[in-house]
């Protein structure tokens, strides 16, 4: 399988978050993926290519254009205000206030267009951003051009990128982007698999309406976990997009046998979908040990269920989302992949 990973998302680093009161390294640093790049060479999973550059418009197609605008200058504002520290989000159109008139400082924009305040600006998080969904277009070329399976390293992750929101470490929505780029060339069904520990909110919003793009997830039951406000079982879409968005809340402590009984039926739905393509947005944070996530998933698991997701049968993106046991990330993401390919 290649891979299609940029160098230039390791200018996303030393941002920071919020946890329980206090600011903190953010747990989606570089690491991450320089983990799993290395895991790649280690079990010689393919060729590794970089990403090449993509017309921004395409984001556009699934983001508000004036949010996708707004991406590049949020540091640079930032820093015209007088800060040098990472931006991040803090005051937020809640219900009750008005969200219709764009506000002029960055200040207030940081929380115009966030949800939450995990999505934090340093100096080079724009060249990642960009570099990310990039590399989420370029592996999606592969694919269009009949490579059965190819993996976007994506940094930073995407799924919860709504169609003028950032939050949870993302920005814009890779998967979604990626989605999008194969219906406008000619695909006419794409589901999107979310095995994210997380439940994918801003893809599940993205397509709410649509009955062309079937959204899927698996993730810690919204009533405890992050992102809190989304992804319970009863949100089956809306209009054209009634019946075509499916979540799978799981509690925490579930393990393989219980995940893999909620992704059984889970493909029973795509199956029935019948779509051309298929994208997994790829969290490996369902892992045992991750330090902000309480499913059980072991190492092992991780080759059956690439092995399972290859029965599907169908061309497969896979783009990387979360996971933050750095140490066992690579052998985690890269586990998923050669168990597809042995699949
Ligand atoms: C991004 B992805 C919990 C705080 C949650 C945000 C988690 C973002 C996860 N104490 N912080 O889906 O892996
Ligand atoms: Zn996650």
């Amino acid at each position: 399988m290649k891979t299609v990973f940029s160098p230039r998302h390791a200018g996303h680093s030393g941002q920071t978050e919020l946890v329980g009161g206090e600011i903190v390294p953010g747990f989606e640093n570089p690491s991450r993926a320089r983990f799993i790049r290395e895991r790649i060479d280690a079990v010689g999973l393919g060729p590794v290519i970089e990403p090449g550059p993509h017309d921004i418009a395409l984001a556009k197609r699934v983001h508000k254009p004036d949010y996708v605008d707004f991406l590049p200058n949020a540091w640079p504002m930032w820093r015209v205000a007088g800060h040098s520290t990472p931006a991040m989000p803090f005051v937020w159109p809640a219900p009750g206030l008005r969200s219709d008139v764009p506000p002029d400082t960055i200040e207030a924009l940081l929380g115009y267009y966030s949800f939450d305040a995990g999505a934090t600006f340093v100096e080079g998080t724009w060249e990642a951003i960009k570099s990310s969904f990039d590399t989420a277009l370029t592996a999606a070329s592969l694919v269009k051009e009949g490579e059965r399976s190819a993996f976007a390293l994506c940094r930073p992750p995407g799924h919860h990128a709504g169609s003028a929101s950032m939050g949870g470490y993302c920005y814009i929505n890779n998967a979604a982007v990626a989605a999008q780029w194969f219906r406008d060339q000619g695909a006419q069904r794409v589901t999107i698999l979310d095995v994210d520990y997380h439940h994918g909110n801003g893809t599940q919003e993205i397509f709410y309406a649509r009955g062309d793009v079937q959204v899927i997830n698996l993730h810690g039951d919204p009533l405890t976990e992050y992102p809190h406000f989304l992804g319970h079982a009863d949100e089956h879409g809306t209009g054209d997009g009634e019946g075509f968005n499916h979540n799978y809340p799981l509690p925490a402590g579930t393990d393989w046998a219980a995940w893999n009984a909620a992704l059984e039926d889970a493909l029973r739905q795509l199956s029935g979908f019948a779509p051309e393509v298929v994208i997994v947005s790829l969290g490996v944070d369902t892992f045992e040990r991750d330090p902000i996530s309480h499913f059980r998933l072991r190492s092992d698991d991780y080759p059956k269920m690439g092995s399972r997701l290859a029965k599907i049968g169908l061309p497969t993106l896979f783009v990387m989302e979360g996971g933050y046991a750095v140490e066992e990330i690579g052998i985690n993401a890269v586990g998923v992949l050669t168990g597809f390919e042995s699949g």
